[in-house]
């Protein structure tokens, strides 16, 4: 019987960190998953090394619902951002291998192709309106069919989701950089961008808008509703979503349609959102949310209730995530938009892809498995070093949700 020889726990930095599983089996066939928990890269890494990789050797690599059981319900301890980004780095490396083995590239074995490509939205944002507007354009001009703006709000340093020197990267600090916020001064400024980058470009193309967890479900509401006219393909993260109902309230104020689940790691912290149509897309990812065994789960618990898929697709779910989710995207009936946020021009360097990009689409390839492969020698040029996302205080210095 073939089965797993070893488990390589491989850590570097392309321009940011990663942390990816590498699976090989007696036959000499490798996996890759990503394992990548941004600011918290190490603690998976360890959840990896010292209590995953030991149960691996020995054990059939085929098994993968099976190994999915075993590391969920065998731990005991269950659920939370590290667990599930430790499954699903096993669970990812599981499928490339099976993939290889089959001479297969994964979309097939989940049932082939659903679409032909997979429409992605790309960021646009600037430091003011003028320069989102001219994001926005140059975001047109390559062909994106889908864009999510975002401006930095006047007076607070540091907006999230706004690029710096032509690249977003909110984890850029050795300790956590400290931004103020406002909600006030957001909510009051932030139609009027939308507004501004409609009556630019009017309606032909998706607008997508990041919340990014700031707002009460009041304030979300009322934003909801103050930007109708805008019609936005989603607000996203609109209030933390630890209280799922707390989603309801939103739900009875607007029709803006709401995305959630970047922070999300299982189908039992969407059952509700899903269940109850408190939302229209799911945002859980593969490296978060358990990998392509669980995440299918979602999708198609999410198909009953007319929710569509738009995965988190940011620098910091590494190359292997993307290629497991686009196979994801290709293959499921109910996607809606996955995210395309681009990489750090070092990290091909490291991992070398075959997912492409063609007018506003990404593509797999045919290759067997993801079709993902990891250069050690490059990965060796750069050394991990801890880099946190920022956190966030109101104007009075208290924490607010950043
Ligand atoms: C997005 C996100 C990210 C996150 C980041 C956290 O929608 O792309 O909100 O930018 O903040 O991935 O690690
Ligand atoms: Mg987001």
């Amino acid at each position: 019987m073939t089965t797993i020889e070893r488990a390589e726990v491989l850590i570097t930095s392309p321009g940011r960190n990663f942390v990816t599983l590498r699976i090989t089996t007696s036959d000499g066939v490798t996996g890759l998953g990503d394992a990548t928990l941004n600011g918290r890269e190490l603690a998976v890494a360890s959840y990896l090394e010292d209590h995953i990789v030991p149960l691996l050797i020995g054990r059939d690599p085929a098994r993968i619902e099976d190994m999915w059981q075993y590391l969920y319900r065998g731990a005991y301890w269950r659920r939370g951002p590290v667990t599930m980004t430790a499954i699903a780095a096993v669970d990812t490396a599981l499928w490339d291998i099976k993939g290889k083995v089959a001479g297969l590239p994964v979309y097939q074995l989940l049932g082939g192709r659903s679409r032909d490509g997979v429409l992605v939205y790309t960021h646009a944002s600037g430091s003011d309106t003028e320069a989102l507007l001219d994001d926005v354009a140059r975001a047109q001009d390559l062909g994106y069919q889908a864009i999510r703006a975002q401006a930095a709000v006047p007076g607070i340093a540091g907006t999230y989701g706004v690029k710096k020197n032509g690249r977003y990267e909110p984890a850029n600090s050795s300790l956590p950089e400290e931004q103020p916020w406002s909600t006030e001064d957001y909510l009051r400024f932030a139609p009027t961008y939308l507004r501004a980058v409609r009556e630019r470009f009017g309606f032909d193309f998706h607008l997508l808008h990041d919340v990014h967890h700031r707002l009460t479900p009041i304030e979300a509401a009322r934003f909801g509703k103050e930007v109708e006219d805008v019609r936005l393909f989603w607000m996203e993260d609109p209030t933390p979503a630890e209280s799922q109902d707390a989603f309801r309230l939103i739900r009875e104020h607007t029709t803006t349609p709401v995305a959630v689940g970047e922070a999300l790691t299982s189908i039992w912290d969407v059952q509700h959102l899903i269940t109850a149509q408190l939302i229209d897309y799911v945002r859980t990812t593969v490296v978060h949310a358990g990998g392509i065994t669980h995440l299918r789960r979602i999708f198609d618990l999410a198909a009953l209730y007319q929710v569509r898929s738009g995965s988190h697709g940011a620098s910091d779910l590494s190359p292997v995530c993307q290629a497991a989710a686009i196979h994801l995207d290709t293959a499921i009936p109910n996607f809606g938009i996955q995210e395309h946020m681009g990489y750090p021009e070092q990290v091909s360097e490291v991992f070398r892809t075959g997912v492409t990009y063609a007018d506003g689409h990404l593509h797999v390839s045919d290759a067997p498995g993801l079709g993902v492969e990891y250069d050690d020698e490059a990965a060796a040029r750069f050394p991990y070093s801890p880099k946190y996302l920022p956190v966030a205080r109101r104007l009075d210095g208290s924490v607010h949700d950043w």
